[in-house]
């Protein structure tokens, strides 16, 4: 049993098994809690049912929905917590005989992110895709409404609602017109902040992978690494925390450690199995930036025994955002939890690195590793820069490796091997 804060809200957590091993089963309701832990619940009784397929009407069955009802009344829960996505009509079922509102595994998550999204864009699109998942459910919804208001189903009372409902429609139509509208204004922003970056021709790192691994911690620690004032360094770190979902809003920070190139990296929200659709839907701005990318790093909690399926899931959500052709780097991080002989040696050559962010071990690897990556991917350069554009001369020096250097009439005639931003950013401003 774990210990949870005495104001956190008591549930019940409702596990349907169908075909998966108890390994897979036991994994799920283990993250469904921690989930609900995300979302400031307490997990005081849990009923499990297995069937050959979820039914139809009840989603676990009648007589378990009887079992869960009691269980419910005992232990004074306020909600009961599905593992798994009911339909409108089961969840509406459900709710009648427990007479407590049932939320299913995308309604927990709508709802931590909506708790935990700060920055104006991430709250729109929170609001956006709550609203398409809360459509469909408008009838379970407003009969939970009318059985607190003491209404019950009697005719009357059901004419009111259904008039309710269709009014209730019609306004979240209209809001999510109005969410689309803003959300796209926002993204025009974006767009131009983007091209301002693209502009300074620096490489852009991402960090993505599965919630809880240490994306926020990797980013902190490259930050301290660069970084000496106190003071300045708090102002860059990010939000980490030992809690799924601690992260929504994207940051993006320029690492400048010392002795080595700068480059941009962003850190976003992590991902999960069965991530809600509506949700990636409405992320897919936010995420924007890891389409962007010059290299990925894939960050694993590697003391966790399923984080190959992490790396799966996280690949697959990838391919769901369009990013096949961008260079991955798959960085095993909490190594400070395996046993030492669990890790492997590091090989700047390997596309696999191995890290603690909380000691420091492999990260000077991680980063010979990038920079071997951004190499790779150099671009000759052969020009004649302006005088008047020591700007640019300097950062060539600093950022590229120089083959050739004379100064002649019109400016210096440079050719050296520069990393692709930066080719980019010569031929505009140079040509
Ligand atoms: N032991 C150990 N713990 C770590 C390490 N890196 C991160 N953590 C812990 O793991 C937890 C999650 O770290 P975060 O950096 O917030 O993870 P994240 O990937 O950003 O998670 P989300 O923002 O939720 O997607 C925190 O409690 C960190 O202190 C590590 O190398 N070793
Ligand atoms: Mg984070």
């Amino acid at each position: 049993m774990r210990e949870y804060n005495e104001e956190f809200a008591p549930v019940v957590m409702v596990g349907l098994r169908i075909s998966e091993s108890d390994e897979e089963f036991d994994h799920s309701m283990e993250e469904l809690e921690s989930l609900c832990e995300a979302c400031e619940l307490a997990v005081v009784d849990t009923v499990t049912q297995t069937l050959a397929h979820p039914d139809n009407a009840t989603w676990i069955g009648s007589g378990k929905a009887e079992e869960l009802a009691r269980a419910v009344e005992i232990d004074g829960a306020e909600y009961a917590i599905c593992l798994g996505n009911l339909s409108p009509a089961q969840m509406k079922n459900l709710q009648k005989i427990i007479k407590v509102p049932v939320w299913d595994r995308t309604n927990l998550i709508l709802e931590i992110f909506s708790r935990r999204a700060k920055t104006r864009e991430a709250r729109l699109q929170v609001e956006s895709a709550y609203l398409q998942f809360m459509m469909p459910r408008l009838t379970g919804m407003w009969q939970h409404l009318g059985r607190q208001s003491g209404g019950g189903g009697s005719r009357a009372n059901k004419g009111v609602g259904e008039k309710q409902i269709e009014l209730d429609r019609r306004q979240i139509s209209h809001r999510i017109s109005e969410l689309r509208k803003e959300l796209a204004q926002i993204d025009k922003t974006r767009d131009v902040q983007r091209r301002g970056r693209e502009r300074d021709g620096f490489p852009n790192v991402a960090l993505v992978g599965y919630t809880n691994a240490g994306k926020s911690s990797l980013m902190n620690r490259l930050l301290s690494m660069g970084e000496k004032s106190e003071e300045k360094l708090g102002e860059k770190t990010v939000f980490e925390k030992d809690m799924l979902f601690a992260t929504l809003d994207t940051s993006i920070r320029k690492i400048e450690v010392n002795g080595r190139k700068p480059f941009l990296l962003s850190d976003t929200v992590g991902f999960i199995e069965n991530i809600p659709h509506d949700l990636i839907k409405a992320f897919r701005s936010t995420l924007a930036e890891v389409k962007y990318a010059d290299v990925l790093l894939i960050v694993m909690d590697a003391s966790d025994p399923h984080h190959r399926m992490h790396k799966k899931i996280t690949e697959d959500t990838l391919k769901d955002l369009d990013v096949e052709g961008i260079p991955r780097l798959y960085v095993y991080n909490k190594c400070d939890l395996l046993p030492r002989e669990c890790v492997p040696a590091n090989d700047i050559y390997r596309d696999s690195i191995y890290i603690s962010t909380k000691t420091g071990q492999g990260i000077d690897d991680l980063l010979d590793t990038l920079f071997r990556v951004f190499t790779e991917n150099n671009r000759e350069v052969d020009v004649v820069i302006p005088y008047n554009m020591g700007d640019i001369l300097n950062r060539i020096h600093n950022e590229a490796q120089i083959t050739k250097e004379s100064y002649e009439e019109n400016g210096v005639h440079v050719a050296a091997s520069c990393p692709a931003p930066l080719a980019d950013y010569i031929a505009k401003v140079v040509g």
